[in-house]
């Protein structure tokens, strides 16, 4: 059996799948926000009084890890016969720790809960998540000491991107320079994690690590320009970077005591939960586009030559089974939905029968969805902005369908340089399972759509990573976890029926960014 962890922004999940059974024998979650209401994080980051800098506590998702193992194993869940583990972090977000790490990791008493243990190895207490934004000043400045924007997205496969690692680390190397002299190791949330489960230092894999700024895409290795603009001796504390799912070691003595894994478990590298939700959706291979509907808002597809996005806003990450995987990402996605909805004090039961699909509405009423600094495009807007009319006195109908269509037609807009034509697209994430947005989607990108009947493709992905690197085949392993698709959603308007709304959702975003 395999075992997937999904470290995600909101939450940490799990999925246990057996091939030899072909199905998922396991699935189990924790919610940060109303699980672990002692970090005061309820979506998973602090709270700040700068809406540009969003942090997290490392600490509640290892705390998060040992609930959910507790839970698994009073569950019934086997993980006694669990023989490689592997899983995906969000992306980006970054733990400093200090020289101590490694001993610690090597001596992890399984008395002792793991938040207690790893607590005195932070050299940083928060972590900056991807959310964040606060960084544009030290972008430009890795740009002017590489050359170019370009030049930086031609390594890298990403212009200079405030939420990426690099930008970040400078950041922390020129706001607090003794604790980053104090850091012997930055790891990314998903090195950090499967570091701790092998009770060693684990690898980077260049799906995680195409979102530092920091990797020559092409080779696979750190880039010396890019390490050097970004902060002094920063080589010494990266880890390698490892293929996806390389093994890092048996299971931590910590693990096999506390939750009977067999000692013989191997615990494998890690990847980025975008890249592994490609792998979970079966989508590594054939060219399909993926939306995914998370806290974040992704649209993402496989692609075997990287080509970059002129503007700026898109990316290119490693494909953790080979290649390459195009991404733009979307910072405006759940966390709006779930604003609007609970102004509206309605369940999503509600919210999803109150969408309209293929509304005669009047096609000038357009609005931009963005609460929060959103990332594509860039803007600071922190309401809902229309083109002239009142948001917040429209009808429920009005807020959700004119907020799921700006949310889409933003999609549609930014996806165009990746220059694909979907036959299908498949959505997955929490509000894949409203299928009025699946609806929405096919008439507006006029394609069909399906959703995975597994709920979390990350943690999936991470499984499938974990079988793949013992043996078992991707096809096989594709067609007995990721075939199993909602019947599709096909468009029910013309081709044409969403053209002036669209255009007017362009002139008033080119009018308000
Ligand atoms: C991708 C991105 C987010 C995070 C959180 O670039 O920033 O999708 O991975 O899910």
């Amino acid at each position: 059996m395999f075992l997937g962890f999904d470290a995600s922004t909101q939450s940490f999940s799990a999925i246990i799948l057996c091939p030899k059974l072909g199905k998922v024998v396991a699935e189990e979650s924790v919610h940060f926000g109303s699980e672990l209401p002692h970090y005061d994080s309820p979506s998973g980051f602090l709270k700040s009084d700068n809406p540009h800098q969003v942090h997290a506590n490392p600490l509640m998702w290892i705390e998060a890890l040992d609930l959910l193992l507790g839970k698994l194993k009073s569950s019934g869940a086997p993980l006694d016969q669990v023989r490689a583990i592997s899983g995906a972090g969000q992306q980006h977000a970054t733990v400093y720790l200090k020289e101590n790490f490694p001993e610690t990791l090597r001596s992890l008493n399984p008395e002792i809960p793991l938040v207690d243990q790893i607590k005195p190895t932070l050299s940083r207490i928060t972590s900056p998540i991807w959310m964040d934004a606060s960084t544009q000043s030290q972008c430009e400045e890795i740009s002017n000491s590489v050359g170019s924007d370009q030049r930086v997205c031609n390594i890298s496969g990403s212009i200079a991107t405030p939420r990426f690692s690099g930008p970040q680390i400078r950041k922390f190397y020129q706001s607090e320079p003794e604790a980053y002299c104090d850091t012997s190791h930055i790891h990314l949330a998903s090195s950090f994690l499967a570091s701790i489960l092998a009770g060693q230092l684990a690898p980077i894999d260049p799906g995680d690590g195409s979102g530092m700024n920091l990797l020559d895409l092409e080779k696979q290795q750190w880039n010396e320009q890019l390490l050097t603009a970004t902060a002094p001796e920063l080589n010494s504390k990266l880890p390698n970077i490892e293929t996806t799912g390389s093994e890092v070691g048996p299971i931590a003595n910590y693990f096999v005591e506390r939750y009977n894994f067999s000692p013989e478990c191997m615990s494998l590298s890690w990847t980025g939960d975008n890249p592994a939700s490609l792998v979970g959706m079966g989508a590594s291979q054939s060219g399909q586009i993926v939306i995914s509907l998370g806290t974040s808002d992704t649209l993402f597809a496989a692609m075997q030559t990287p080509v970059t996005d002129p503007k700026g806003y898109g990316h290119v990450f490693g494909n953790p089974l080979g290649g390459f995987m195009s991404l733009t990402c979307f910072a405006n996605g759940s966390l709006v939905r779930e604003k609007i909805k609970d102004q509206l004090k309605i369940s999503w039961d509600q919210f999803a029968a109150l969408t309209i699909t293929d509304s005669d509405r009047d096609a000038s009423q357009v609005c931009l969805p963005f609460m929060v600094p959103e990332i594509t495009p860039k803007t600071d807007s922190s309401e809902i902005l229309t083109n002239g009319w009142d948001f917040a006195s429209a009808s429920p109908t009005e807020q959700i369908t004119t907020l799921l269509e700006g949310q889409f037609f933003n999609m549609w807009h930014h996806m165009q340089w990746m220059k694909l034509l979907p036959e299908t697209i498949y959505v997955t994430g929490g509000a894949s399972q409203n299928p009025a947005i699946l609806q929405l989607i096919a008439n507006i990108f006029q394609c069909s759509t399906m959703r995975l009947q597994v709920g979390s493709s990350v943690a999936l992905g991470a499984a499938i990573i974990a079988a793949k690197n013992n043996g078992h085949s991707i096809e096989s392993l594709s067609e007995q976890f990721c075939d199993n698709f909602s019947t599709p959603s096909t468009p029910t308007v013309a081709a044409d029926h969403y053209a002036p709304r669209l255009q007017q959702f362009i002139d008033l975003l080119e009018a308000s960014t």
